[in-house]
């Protein structure tokens, strides 16, 4: 449910992400190399009444520079992993050891696209239902989500592309305007009700895309279905914003100061987009959601990059007014 700039579990355990905003906007987050901070716990030598952290202690994924994290376990010890996105290659993958250390990394080529991939998010999940995480992401330059499946030992596979221009002849690298060109976040979750993932990738233009790609259940995705919300959208999260039980997404438009949701209708369809200012907050770069106010109800939080001179609304905090009873479902 927590999003970006620092995704970390959601209260049911499953993993979740980072990214950072679009090209040649403030980005949210931007590693030179993995970085890990640990809490200090109760039973460390120097604690503080305060939120502390140790000294941090970096990773290196040699690559040059990383642009999304996201934890998990890939090789199922119990231990969380760390996944990076690196910067014109692909995936970096550090097991974790136990204590907060990590080994060495591996190093995943992107698909397709390695020489000029650039990949902004990451999202560790069993996309397959073999019961090993998996990884999504998707190449800002490719045009493409990307898929690769683990093998439950820590390792990946050679990793898929799947098209996000389904339109016959969209030009993918040029100026031919295609649906979703140059993708910027990737959220997953179950917008059919299949029991199978589905992914969620969004789109900078004007109006923005919104490609919604229906799980096959064995790590495949169908052809995009293209939606067109906001404008210069670079987040997405994935909550059950109107207590209805089907899965909404709530994206981020940039272009128009505004949080767009996008409420979903259980068969993999969406309505239309409703749209939500953020009261002086501009150029929203990303979105979370969580139960803010203990109502029940998810709320949404973004990181303006505040285009404004006096970067005094760098978050919006909106919280969830459905008239929709609280549920379980919805948490
Ligand atoms: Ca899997
Ligand atoms: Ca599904
Ligand atoms: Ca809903
Ligand atoms: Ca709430």
């Amino acid at each position: 449910m927590s999003r970006s700039p620092h995704r970390h579990l959601t209260p049911d355990g499953r993993p979740v992400a980072v990214t950072r905003g679009r090209p040649g906007r403030v980005p949210t987050l931007v590693f030179a190399v993995a970085t890990v901070v640990l809490v200090s716990s109760p039973a460390s030598a120097s604690v503080a009444d305060t939120t502390s952290f140790g000294t941090a202690v970096n990773l290196d994924d040699n690559g040059r520079g990383s642009s999304a994290v996201a934890i998990g376990d890939l090789n199922n010890d119990g231990t969380p992993d760390l996944v990076t996105a690196i910067r014109g290659e692909g995936l970096g993958v550090f097991l974790g050891s136990g204590g907060g250390s990590f080994g060495a990394v591996t190093k995943y080529a992107a698909p397709r696209t390695a020489s000029s991939s650039f990949l902004r998010s990451a999202v560790i999940r069993d996309v397959n239902g073999d019961g090993r995480m998996d990884v999504i992401s998707q190449d800002s330059r490719g045009n493409v989500a990307l898929v690769w499946l683990g093998d439950g030992s820590g390792a990946l596979g050679s990793g898929t592309a799947v098209q996000l221009n389904p339109r016959p002849g969209c030009d993918t690298t040029g100026d031919n305007p295609c649906v979703a060109r140059f993708p910027t976040d990737v959220a997953v979750g179950d917008f059919d009700e299949d029991g199978k993932p589905d992914a969620v990738i969004v789109a900078p233009g004007s109006p923005g895309r919104v490609a919604v790609l229906l799980g096959d259940g064995a790590g495949g995705f169908g052809t995009a279905s293209v939606l067109s919300a906001g404008a210069n959208l670079n987040s997405a999260s994935v909550s059950d914003l109107n207590g209805d039980g089907h899965a909404d997404l709530v994206v981020s438009s940039a272009n128009s100061d505004e949080v767009v949701v996008l409420e979903g209708d259980g068969t993999g369809a969406f309505g239309s987009p409703l749209a939500f200012g953020l009261n002086g907050g501009s150029n929203p770069q990303a979105t979370a959601t969580a139960d803010l106010d203990g109502d029940g109800r998810p709320d949404v939080a973004t990181a303006n990059s505040n285009s404004s001179a006096t970067f005094v609304k760098d978050a919006s905090v909106l919280l969830n007014t459905t008239n929709r009873p609280p549920t379980a479902a919805n948490e």
